[in-house]
């Protein structure tokens, strides 16, 4: 498969000459306005093509197509893009495209990891053809599809471009966003937007940090107790009706959503319930103090020594499991704070007689980890569980089977041991994807503003580090260090928004577009045909994107002053 963008000038040149009323292509003028960018299309003759007033969308029948095909339909028909940058192309109105015709091969595989997501979406020159035809493996590839489509297409009347054939898959199976709903609250409405504009971006999964230390929102039917008294309040909560109709929306976009109920650590808001399970929970930690636990003020671990934390954590595991038809389980274990279990009498006695914290650990693990592997499902937990320095377990714990480790300390590069002890890895990579990060202290310690006028601040007394761009984002390459068969273990990456200064006033802009950003690398790479990085044409191509989606309701934050579109570089 050519791509398009590589025709030689001369022979444009030359086109130009022999037929003068052919528009002059130039690589250049006519990027494929898409985001993430298709792995391989071709576009020899870029030009436009009307929607037929009678367009119409056939498809073979399917419960989670059907809503997919009916909400496309509606927003060609009332979106109306008007992109930053109209493209200089003819519009033949000679023969509008009247269909698209969908065909999907196995309507019965299930949105599960590791689905099939390729298709293939011709729409013809209106010499050819009125129907456009888009073709899947399975119904959440055609889903994929359906969104390259509608960015195909823009203005009053629908325009689409055509001449144009795109065949696509995805490089990674796992492209995920992690949000915190523990810091802050945040609305069903908020998640669904969440997972909507995840969908645009093709990104497939959901992964919900739902509870820490600061509140436990999640209604379950067996701990009822824990939301009664950790939520923030009444109406701050997530009932199970909620989260039904959440993983229903999720199945609908093609998103799956995984859960994540911390333990053993970041279970201070599980006190408010159960004071007896947790260790150090009222424990406030001085902010300016050397020791902030959890990277906050104030945490809380449950006691692997006591006996009623298992009965406990079963039932929270049960009904989570009960309620989350995915086949991923999250169970946390990060974190885990040495200090925090040694305020314990327990746990004190326990080290007294040659017991380790690691041991501690390893008695947690064994303790609940058998009993979700039991219910069929792939554990992932943060990669502290086996690379905390002080507090880890032995990877004999650990199945490689039915484990997967995700990274978020990348320094001493965790990918490589992570693939070179023989885990499955997610990559989340502190430095590229925490989201959160650049957006000042939050713990109260201002002592680093004490300081006269014209110091420099560093990063300003952020708590993790500089903001990260879309750039650096985009940059980063997750498999980076890793032979082939290494990076084979690398299932994707996910960004993430830890929320101590996060809630729905600013979720969107603080997620997109530099979600987008890791969603095309994810998606197709971020390298041209020549293996340079693509900066500059995806510049363009990420600011139309991003107009796109403000025009879609998402308050995605700009790239660029429009200036730079009016005085392109
Ligand atoms: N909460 C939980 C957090 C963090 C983690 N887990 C976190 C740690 C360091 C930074 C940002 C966030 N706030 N439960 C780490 C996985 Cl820099």
């Amino acid at each position: 498969m050519g791509n398009g963008t590589k025709i030689p000038l001369s022979f444009l040149l030359i086109l130009a000459l022999v037929f003068p009323s052919a528009p002059q292509i130039t690589a250049a003028s006519y990027p494929i306005n898409v985001w993430p960018k298709p792995t391989t299309f071709s576009w020899r003759q870029p030009q436009l093509t009307l929607l037929s007033p009678n367009f119409s969308i056939q498809f073979p029948a399917n419960p989670y197509l059907k809503p997919a095909v009916s909400r496309y339909f509606n927003q060609i028909f009332s979106e109306h893009y008007s992109p930053l940058v109209v493209p200089h192309l003819n519009v033949t109105t000679s023969a509008p495209l009247a269909c698209l015709s969908i065909g999907v091969t196995d309507l019965s595989a299930q949105l599960a990891h590791g689905v099939n997501e390729s298709y293939a979406l011709t729409v013809p020159s209106p010499s050819e053809s009125t129907t456009a035809t888009l073709t899947a493996e399975t119904v959440w590839g055609a889903m994929r599809g359906l969104e390259t489509f509608s960015q195909l297409i823009f203005g009053n009347p629908p325009r689409v471009a055509s001449g144009l054939y795109i065949s696509d898959q995805p490089l990674y199976t796992y492209r995920g966003v992690m949000l915190d709903t523990s810091r802050n609250y945040f609305t069903v409405g908020d998640l669904k937007r969440l997972i909507k504009t995840m969908s645009m971006n093709k990104l497939n999964v959901f992964h919900w940090h739902i509870t820490d230390s600061h509140s436990f929102p999640l209604v379950l039917p067996s701990e009822s107790v824990l939301a009664e008294k950790g939520a923030y309040g009444e109406k701050m909560k997530y009932t199970p009706e909620d989260v039904k109709a959440l993983v229903e929306f999720g199945m609908q976009y093609g998103v799956r959503v995984v859960p994540e109920i911390d333990m053993p650590a970041h279970t201070g808001s599980w006190a408010e319930a159960y004071p007896e399970i947790v260790t150090c929970a009222n424990m406030f930690w001085s902010p300016a103090g050397s020791n902030p636990l959890a990277a906050e003020p104030g945490t809380g671990q449950l006691n692997p020594l006591n006996p009623n934390t298992y009965e406990i954590a079963k039932n929270v595991i049960d009904d989570a499991i009960n309620i989350f038809p995915d086949s991923f389980y999250h169970g946390g274990a990060d974190e885990v704070n040495a200090n925090c279990w040694k305020t314990d009498k327990d746990i004190q006695a326990f080290l007294a007689k040659n017991g380790t914290l690691s041991l501690l650990l390893e008695l947690f693990v064994n303790s609940t980890l058998p009993y979700i592997l039991s219910k069929n499902r792939t554990v992932v937990y943060w990669e502290d569980v086996l690379l905390s320095s002080d507090i880890n377990v032995s990877a004999s714990l650990l199945p490689k089977e039915n484990i997967i480790l995700q990274t978020w300390n990348n320094g001493p590069n965790n990918t490589k041991r992570l693939v070179e002890a023989g885990y499955r890895v997610i990559v989340s990579s502190a430095d590229y994807y925490y989201l959160d990060c650049g957006h000042g202290d939050f713990t109260g310690n201002n002592s680093l503003y004490n300081q006269p006028p014209g110091t420099d601040l560093g990063n300003g007394g952020s708590w993790c580090g500089p903001f990260k761009t879309w750039q650096s984002i985009y940059n980063y390459d997750i498999t980076y260090g890793l032979n082939e068969e290494e990076a084979k273990l690398v299932l994707g990456g996910e960004v993430a928004l830890w929320t101590e200064q996060a809630d729905s006033t600013v979720m969107d802009p603080r997620f997109w577009p530099r979600t987008s950003a890791m969603a095309e690398t994810l998606w197709s790479g971020n390298r041209d045909e020549t293996g340079m990085k693509r900066y500059a044409e995806a510049t363009d191509r990420l600011n139309e994107w991003r107009n796109r989606m403000v025009a879609r309701g998402i308050a995605a934050e700009p790239i660029q002053p429009l200036w730079c579109i009016r005085n392109p570089g």
